[in-house]
């Protein structure tokens, strides 16, 4: 038998509710998916500030609950069996907590394998290349003078944003007519591609009216607007 107080993590950042789920996160790309899936899915859970200012990911007491040092991470006190779950990963935690709330994942067994291979599809190809044009655009990379690496990674986002507009293309989701877990993976991405790293010409965003059109119906979900601000920041980004 494991007790939540069993976690090292639980001495840096305590548990004021023992009983939810913990999640231990920042709000990026990859920290709100799960954020909003929490949202959306109304599941109790009870949010920690991990601060990359204060070097938080690289505690001994965070890499107790994952090894990889980046969040998002969560527990959940009340996991399979009744014993604690630990996970990190973005994409096994949405796949979780898409099983336990028996929401957001289609229940027919072949659309069930397509919305993960969307999943897969952010987790594998999206979130990794948009991130790389991050760092050669907005971040350290952009005062480097060869700009062949920023230009590698902005035609393959254009690529990888091609094969969603055609996805998207007469779909209101990327399931179709469900909103899931797919969308909650894709769309912090590149809303974020456009808003915080400043990419949209970049990209050619205009090119890609679908994804837009789908971005905006995400950004006015209320569940979405609740999950991009959790955990707060104490600081500006
Ligand atoms: N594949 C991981 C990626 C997680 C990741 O890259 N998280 C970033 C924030 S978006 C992070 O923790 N960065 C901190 C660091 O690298 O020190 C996931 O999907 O959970």
């Amino acid at each position: 038998m494991t007790a939540l107080s069993d976690f090292p993590i639980t001495r840096k950042w305590p548990a004021q509710h023992p009983d939810r789920i913990q999640l231990y996160s920042l709000p990026t790309p990859n920290g709100v998916k799960v954020s909003i899936m929490l949202e959306e899915t109304g599941l109790p859970y009870e949010p920690h500030l991990v601060r990359f200012d204060q070097g938080d990911q690289h505690s001994s007491e965070f890499a107790s609950l994952n090894p990889n040092e980046k969040i998002p991470a969560i527990i959940d006190p009340n996991g399979p069996g009744g014993q604690p779950l630990p996970l990190f990963e973005s994409g096994a935690i949405l796949v979780y907590l898409a099983d336990k709330s028996g929401q957001l994942m289609p229940d027919d067994p072949a659309q069930r394998y397509t919305a993960l291979q969307w999943l897969m599809f952010q987790t594998g190809g999206i979130g990794p290349m948009f991130g790389q044009v991050g760092f050669f655009h907005k971040f350290a990379g952009r005062d480097y003078e060869d700009k062949r690496p920023r230009d590698r990674y902005v035609a393959e986002s254009r690529r990888l944003l091609g094969v969603l507009e055609g996805r998207l293309a007469g779909c209101r989701w990327i399931m179709g007519e469900a909103f899931g877990v797919a969308d909650i993976a894709t769309f912090p991405w590149v809303n974020n591609l456009v808003g915080f790293y400043g990419a949209g010409d970049l990209v050619g965003i205009a090119d890609f009216p679908n994804v837009t059109r789908v971005l905006q119906a995400f950004l006015a979900r209320p569940a979405v607007v609740r999950g991009l601000d959790i955990p707060k920041r104490v600081t500006p980004r």
